[in-house]
C-alpha cells in the first residue's frame, strides 16, 4: 500500500470509528445522526491533507456538545390551568464567538432536534464569517391556538429558567419555527427584569426601533435567494421568467418569496404544515402577508381572495408541481427520495435549502447524481443569523445601520459564502459540490480554531 492510501484509509477508518460511537450512544436520535453523517461524509478529503485534526481528535470532540441544558417550563393557560412543557439550549460550539442560533417552538421538538439544529448552525455560523458560535434551543410547546397572553406566559416562564445561562457574550438566541419577533420581545422585557441591567445584544430579532436590526425579518429568505442567485450566474442563468416552488409560508418562505419576485421570478406555489395553494398567476405576496403575518390565518383560506387558485390538503404534494426553481423552506426532511424524483421528472434545475435540512441524504444524492444544481442549507441560509450578527454589532455601539446598508452587507457575505463554498469544493477535488464544498470550509475554520484553543 502506497503512503497515499494508508492515509486514506486511516482518515475513513477515523470517521467511521466516530460515528459508529455516536451511533452506539446516540442510535434513536435520529435527526441529530443525520445531520452527523451528512457532514462525516463530505470530510474524508479533509483529513487525507489534514492528518493534524485526526491526532487532536476533533471529530469527537465537535460532534459533542459543550452542554445541553433541559428545563421544566411551567406556564398558566388561560383557564388558569397550569401546564408544563419541557424546554432546551444546547451550546454547542464556542470557538468562533458566543454560542449563536434560534429557538424553536413546535411539539415535535426533542433532544434530537435540538442537536442536530445545533449542529448545523456551529459550521453554518463559522461559514458567515462572522464572530458566532454555534448553539440551538426550543421547546415542544405548540403555539397554535394559543392566546397572546399565553404566548406572552409562555415565552416569560422559559426565560425565568433560561436567562441563567445565556448573556450577549456568552450565548445569543433568536428566533427559529413559532418563534417571531414578537416571541423575542417578550424574552428580551423578562430578560432585562431578572437581569436587571439593559443588554439588548443578548436576543436578536428584535423589533426594529427596540434594538432590533432593520432587515433581519426579510434576511434568511432574502439571502437563500441572493444564494441561488450566484448559482445560477454560474450556468448564465437568473431568476428571471423562472416558475419557484417555495414550501413552508412562514418567516423564510415569505421573504424568499419576496425576493425571488423582485428578480423577475414566479412564485406558484406555497404551504403550510395542512397543505399547499397553486396559484397559476403567480402568489400574491400582498394576500399571503395578509394571512400569514395580519391574521395569522391558514394558508387553505388563500382561495378565498383569489377563486382562480387552488388548495390542496397535504403538504407533501406541493412537490408535484413542475418548476424550475425549488426552495423548501418549511422544516426538515420535507423533501424525500420520492419527491426528488418527482421535481427531477419535472425538470427542476436548482434546488435551494432554506430550511434546516429539508432534504434527507438520498434525496440530496439523488439531486447531484442528476445534475441538478443543489444549494445545502448551511450555506444557503446563513443570511438570517448573518444578520443577527450584524444585529449584535449594532447593539455592541449603539449605531444602528439602514435597511439597504445591512442588505447590502447580506448581500455581500451570501456572495461570500457561495465563492468559498465552491472554492473548497475545487479545493478538495469536488467541483460544483457544494454540499462538500460548505461541509469544508465550515468544518476547517472551526477545526483550526479548537487546536489553536487547545484541548479543555
Ligand atoms: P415559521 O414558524 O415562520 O414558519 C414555518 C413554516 O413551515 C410554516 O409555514 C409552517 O406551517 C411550516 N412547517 C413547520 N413545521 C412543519 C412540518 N412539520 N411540516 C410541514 N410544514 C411545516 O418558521 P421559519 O420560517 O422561521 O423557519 C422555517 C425553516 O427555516 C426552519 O427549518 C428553520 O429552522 C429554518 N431557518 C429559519 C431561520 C430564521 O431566521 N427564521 C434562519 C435559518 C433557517 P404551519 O404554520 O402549519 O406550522
Ligand atoms: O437556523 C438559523 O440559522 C436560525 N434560526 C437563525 C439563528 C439566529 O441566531 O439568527
Amino acid at each position: 500500500m502506497t503512503k497515499l492510501q494508508t492515509e486514506q484509509s486511516a482518515a475513513k477508518q477515523y470517521i467511521e470509528h466516530v460515528y459508529a460511537q455516536l451511533e452506539q450512544i446516540y442510535g434513536h436520535e435520529t435527526e441529530f445522526l443525520q445531520a452527523v453523517e451528512e457532514i462525516f461524509l463530505s470530510l474524508e478529503p479533509v483529513f487525507e491533507q489534514h492528518p493534524e485534526y485526526i491526532e487532536h481528535n476533533i471529530l469527537q470532540r465537535i460532534a459533542e456538545p459543550d452542554r445541553v441544558v433541559s428545563f421544566r417550563v411551567a406556564w398558566q393557560d388561560d383557564n388558569n390551568k397550569t401546564q408544563v412543557n419541557r424546554g432546551y439550549r444546547v451550546q454547542y460550539n464556542n470557538v468562533m464567538g458566543p454560542y449563536k442560533g434560534g429557538i424553536r417552538f413546535h411539539p415535535s421538538v426533542n433532544e434530537s432536534i435540538m442537536k442536530f439544529l445545533g449542529f448545523e448552525q456551529i459550521f453554518k455560523n463559522a461559514l458567515t464569517g462572522q464572530p458566532i458560535g454555534g448553539g440551538k434551543g426550543g421547546s415542544n410547546f405548540n403555539p397554535k391556538g394559543k392566546s397572546d397572553a399565553e404566548i406572552m406566559r409562555f415565552c416569560q416562564a422559559f426565560m425565568t429558567e433560561l436567562y441563567r445561562h445565556i448573556g450577549p457574550d456568552v450565548d445569543v438566541p433568536a428566533g427559529d419555527i413559532g418563534v417571531g419577533a414578537r416571541e423575542i420581545g417578550y424574552f428580551w422585557g423578562q430578560y432585562k427584569r431578572l437581569q436587571g441591567a439593559y443588554q439588548p445584544g443578548v436576543l436578536t430579532g428584535k423589533r426594529p426601533g427596540y434594538g432590533g436590526s432593520l432587515g433581519r425579518k426579510e434576511a434568511t429568505g432574502y439571502g437563500t435567494v441572493y444564494f441561488v442567485e450566484e448559482m445560477l450566474k454560474d450556468i448564465d442563468q437568473s431568476f428571471y421568467n423562472k416558475t419557484v416552488v417555495v414550501s413552508g409560508s412562514g418567516n423564510v418562505a415569505i421573504y424568499a418569496i419576496e425576493k425571488a419576485r423582485h428578480l423577475g421570478a414566479k412564485v406558484v406555489a406555497c404551504s403550510d404544515s395542512s397543505g399547499y395553494i397553486y396559484d397559476p398567476e403567480g402568489i400574491s405576496l400582498r394576500t399571503l402577508k395578509e394571512i400569514k403575518e395580519v391574521k395569522g390565518d391558514r394558508i387553505s383560506t388563500y382561495v378565498n381572495y383569489h377563486p382562480h387558485a387552488t388548495y390542496t390538503e397535504g403538504c407533501k404534494g406541493i412537490w408535484t408541481i413542475p418548476c424550475h426553481i425549488a426552495l423548501p423552506c418549511a422544516t426538515q426532511n420535507e423533501i424525500d427520495l420520492e419527491s426528488a424524483q418527482v421535481l427531477i421528472d419535472n425538470g427542476v434545475k436548482v434546488v435551494g435549502e432554506g430550511a434546516n435540512m429539508p432534504c434527507s441524504i438520498e434525496a440530496i444524492n439523488l439531486f447531484q447524481n442528476n445534475g441538478v444544481l443543489f444549494g445545502p442549507a448551511k450555506a444557503a441560509n446563513a443570511g438570517g443569523v448573518a444578520v443577527s450578527a450584524l444585529e449584535m454589532a449594532q447593539n455592541a455601539t449603539g449605531i444602528f445601520w439602514s435597511f439597504d446598508d445591512v442588505d447590502a452587507q447580506l448581500h455581500k457575505i451570501m456572495k461570500d459564502i457561495y465563492a468559498n463554498a465552491k472554492g473548497c469544493a475545487e479545493k478538495y477535488g469536488f467541483p460544483g459540490n457544494l454540499v462538500i464544498g460548505a461541509n469544508i470550509a465550515g468544518f476547517t475554520k472551526v477545526a483550526d480554531g479548537m487546536i489553536a484553543e487547545g484541548v479543555y
